[in-house]
């Protein structure tokens, strides 16, 4: 244990309570964490929806070992190294076809910036340079970073930010309480799809560069799609030369049964935003993958000149890239980025065996991804599912909360054993919570 925790700013934590109780966690392996002093406990979120393959995998931790001691480092403009390559190829051979052109970033966060920008630099290139405007969702989240929070719909990571970036608009969110624990895709609300229209009504199309939204909503709450409105989206973004957007941080990686929610819905966007399975959480690593007519507009200038002005010091980090390659070969071996779809049904049906349970108001579940809504205690909006979150960390189970939604987004090697332990845990810790 460490002897002072006062110098660590935790992020995304309230700092002083978890101080005057800290929550430390030190080994990893398979589907759970070990505490300092050896208690074991059963992670039901992959970490932070990152962790797909599980923890600790040999390929992965052998991959970054290998790489370590082979080129810490090298530098990433005007020079490159094979394994970045390898693995732009790798990654492209998963996404639907015309998504052709990987661009690293070192995060989630960043990688939404560098699409943001993507957009707004594919419509100047291309003579169309008053297409500005971005658009995003209501309840969006698009990591931390002035582009990603300005798009993102979550009002906590929003407002004490100042005036963000100007030329932003959102369209409405899709939760419909008529929804409530639907299986699945919901039913109604495809039409919600059309708010788009709304906003090219009152700014024109020829001002809007890009719409980006979550195919389903993580961090909110899992929000997924009702039927046939990503679908709609796309038609709108069409008629209208408007570039869509997808982020899939979150259901990239197998999290919905196919590799991408792009493969699982069949709706293909412009560009597509990845990070946390694409390392297995192992390495910090993002990445836009983009379609082949974006970077095609950039490429028409003279040859010697810079295309795109963007890029990290870290983009396509030797370590990330082999942490990466590791990862992708893990998930053909264990066949996981289409596991999901095997294993949920039963995650379903277990899931929403939790709906007659006091305070549950809405289950919403897709893939590997399950959403229990409880209603708030009133005045103290997050609390209740928090005393859920801390009983079950006392019982050895990591589970996420947000608001007063419980999310579980579990490693994609789950079994049937575990799902039964994370249900009874949340079953027993929502009674205690009533
Ligand atoms: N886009 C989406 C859709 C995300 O879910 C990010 C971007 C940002 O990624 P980075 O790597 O910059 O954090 C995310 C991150 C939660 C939770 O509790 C989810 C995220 C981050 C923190 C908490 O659901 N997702």
């Amino acid at each position: 244990m460490p002897q002072n925790l006062d110098a660590y700013w935790m992020p995304f934590t309230a700092n002083r309570q978890f101080k005057q109780a800290p929550r430390l966690i030190s080994r990893a392996e398979g589907m759970h964490f070990w505490t300092p002093d050896n208690r074991q406990v059963l992670d039901s979120i992959a970490g932070l929806w990152c962790v797909n393959a599980g923890h600790a995998r040999p390929k992965i931790v052998e991959a970054i070992r290998q790489q370590a001691s082979e080129m810490d480092f090298a530098p990433p403009f005007n020079m490159g190294h094979p394994k970045q390559f390898e693995l732009a190829e790798r990654l492209v051979e998963l996404t639907p076809p015309g998504l052709d052109k990987v661009f690293y970033a070192n995060s989630g966060s960043e990688a939404v910036d560098t699409a943001l920008k993507m957009a707004l630099a594919y419509h100047r290139a291309r003579g169309d340079g008053s297409r500005t405007r971005l658009i995003g969702r209501e309840r969006g989240y698009h990591g931390v970073n002035f582009g990603g929070i300005s798009v993102g719909g979550m009002v906590a990571n929003r407002k004490m930010f100042g005036t963000l970036l100007s030329g932003v608009d959102h369209i409405r969110h899709t939760h419909d309480p008529r929804n409530a624990f639907s299986k699945g895709q919901p039913e109604h609300g495809a039409e919600l799809a059309d708010d788009l229209e709304r906003l090219v009504a009152l700014h024109d199309a020829s001002t809007i560069a890009a719409v980006i939204v979550e195919p389903v909503a993580g961090s909110t709450g899992v929000l997924v799609p009702p039927k046939g409105y990503l679908e709609r989206l796309r038609s709108i973004c069409d008629k209208h030369g408007i570039l869509l957007i997808f982020d899939e941080v979150i259901t990239g990686f197998g999290r919905l049964g196919s590799p991408f929610a792009a493969t699982h819905f069949n709706v293909t966007p412009d560009l597509m935003t990845v990070a946390k399975g694409l390392t297995n959480g192992s390495v910090p690593m993002g990445a836009v993958i983009a379609h082949q007519k974006i970077y095609d507009a950039f490429m028409n200038g003279p040859e010697h000149v810079i295309e795109f002005f963007h890029g990290y010091t870290y983009s396509g980090h030797p370590l990330a890239c082999a942490a990466a390659l590791g990862t992708l070969d893990t998930y053909a071996d264990d066949g996981l980025l289409t596991r999901a779809s095997k294993m949920a049904a039963t995650f379903e049906n277990a899931v929403h065996s939790l709906k007659d349970m006091p305070n549950v108001i809405d289950i919403r579940n897709m893939g590997l991804v399950g959403g229990i809504e409880l209603a708030p205690i009133p005045g103290e909006p997050g609390k209740r599912a928090f005393s859920v979150f801390l009983d079950c960390w006392e019982k050895g189970l990591l589970i996420r909360t947000t608001g007063d939604t419980i999310a579980m987004s579990p490693p994609l090697i789950i079994e049937n054993k575990h799902i039964d332990q994370i249900i009874g845990t949340v079953s027993d810790a929502i009674k205690r919570a009533a």
